[in-house]
């Protein structure tokens, strides 16, 4: 059996990774270290406990990644601070899990000549206008804007060089924004479907006019299993189900229509500083390479099947997010959000 060690399998993407791990790849045996900060949550893994090992704890903790990285095969690295609101409130946590935790987890590669995955993002390449009909390809430099995606440029150039220099075996994916089961409610999605379930009016940010080239998270998932599959050392591939003609009034008017409500029933607030327009994926290099394609798509939106499953899942799932919802719209509030 192959070890896999999965920082962050208590956070949206690791733990859809993670059932999906089990659900369809046998051959893998699962342990997950994660610090279950606000955003990890050890009821994402409740059903499969006793079917993986669990750990709590800090990847930026030397001591407890080297024995751990010593006893697996592959680390597939999602953990981080992954919300551009909450870099803007408070920057240091971002700095320390994304780049700290990432160079901690580099050494313990380097030093037990293990393979790594990094899960990174399209956030690294910054923004496309509004009307610049490019997407981002592996070869695009890097812009970031906020201290989010720059903490998580600062991780892959890093993990870049750890390939370079030190000839640590690690492949990186850059993927588009990601929807589904299981995504904290501070997010776009989930914050304005737990909106609606709550009586609240979904909250646009400024215009609404930026575009993010929404992927369902188990495309995501399926692509990073091809990768360690057949990726090549040292390579990087962009993840994307080109969503691009999709801007966030449009994804906001859908959840409306999709439940009940006036396509109009929902609120602008104030926007994001620095906010970023436009990111569009260009996932070439992965399709044809690793012969890769999303499974949710469709003709209208290419969002409207996985919008409705993630729409019935918090529907279904009250208990996990209505404890978190006051304090999360508390603080957006603080802000005009
Ligand atoms: P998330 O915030 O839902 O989960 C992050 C997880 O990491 C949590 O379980 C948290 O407890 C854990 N964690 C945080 N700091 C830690 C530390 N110091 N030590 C151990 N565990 C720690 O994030 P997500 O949306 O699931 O994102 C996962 C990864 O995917 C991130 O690397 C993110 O940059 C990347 N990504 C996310 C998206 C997206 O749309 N959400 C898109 C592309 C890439
Ligand atoms: O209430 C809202 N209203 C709104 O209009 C919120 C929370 C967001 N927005 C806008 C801002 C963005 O244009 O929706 C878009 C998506 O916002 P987020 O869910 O915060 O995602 P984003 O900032 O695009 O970053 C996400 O995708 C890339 C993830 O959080 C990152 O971890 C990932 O790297």
């Amino acid at each position: 059996m192959t070890k896999l060690l999965v920082t962050g399998g208590a956070g949206f993407i690791g733990a859809n990774f993670v059932h999906y791990t089990l659900q369809h790849r046998p051959e893998y045996a699962v342990t997950v270290i994660d610090k279950l900060t606000y955003a990890g949550n050890k009821a994402n893994l409740e059903s499969i406990m006793d079917k993986i090992e669990f750990v709590q704890g800090d990847i930026c903790d030397k001591e407890l990644m080297d024995k751990l990285v010593a006893d697996c095969d592959i680390v597939v690295h999602f953990a981080a601070e992954s919300h551009n609101d909450n870099s803007l409130r408070e920057p240091w946590p971002f700095v320390e899990t994304n780049i700290v935790g990432t160079y901690t987890i580099l050494e313990a590669v380097r030093k037990h000549g293990k393979r790594l995955h990094h899960i990174s993002t399209d956030e690294v390449f910054g923004d496309l206008e509004l009307d610049d009909p490019n997407r981002f390809t592996e070869n695009t430099a890097y812009n970031p804007s906020s201290p989010y995606s720059s903490t998580k440029a600062g991780s892959d150039h890093l993990v870049r060089a750890w390939v370079r220099s030190f000839g640590v075996q690690a492949t990186i994916s850059n993927c588009s924004n990601n929807y589904g089961p299981y995504q904290h409610i501070e997010k776009f999605i989930p914050r304005q479907i737990t909106n609606i379930l709550s009586d609240i009016k979904p909250k646009l940010y400024g215009t609404g006019e930026q575009v993010r080239d929404w992927i369902h998270v188990d495309d995501h998932n399926e692509a990073v299993h091809l990768i360690l599959d057949k990726g090549v050392m040292g390579e990087t591939y962009i993840i994307g189900a080109d969503n691009d003609h999709v801007n966030n009034k449009m994804v906001i008017e859908l959840i409306c229509e999709l439940m009940g409500k006036g396509s109009d029933w929902y609120e602008h607030v104030n926007d994001r500083p620095g906010h970023d327009l436009r990111y569009a994926m260009d996932s070439t290099k992965l399709r044809q390479e690793l012969g890769w394609k999303p499974r949710f798509t469709d003709n209208q939106t290419g969002m409207r099947d996985g919008l409705q499953q993630t729409i019935d899942w918090y529907k279904e799932h009250t208990d996990w997010w209505q404890a978190q919802k006051e304090a999360v719209e508390a603080a957006y509030a603080k802000q005009g959000q």
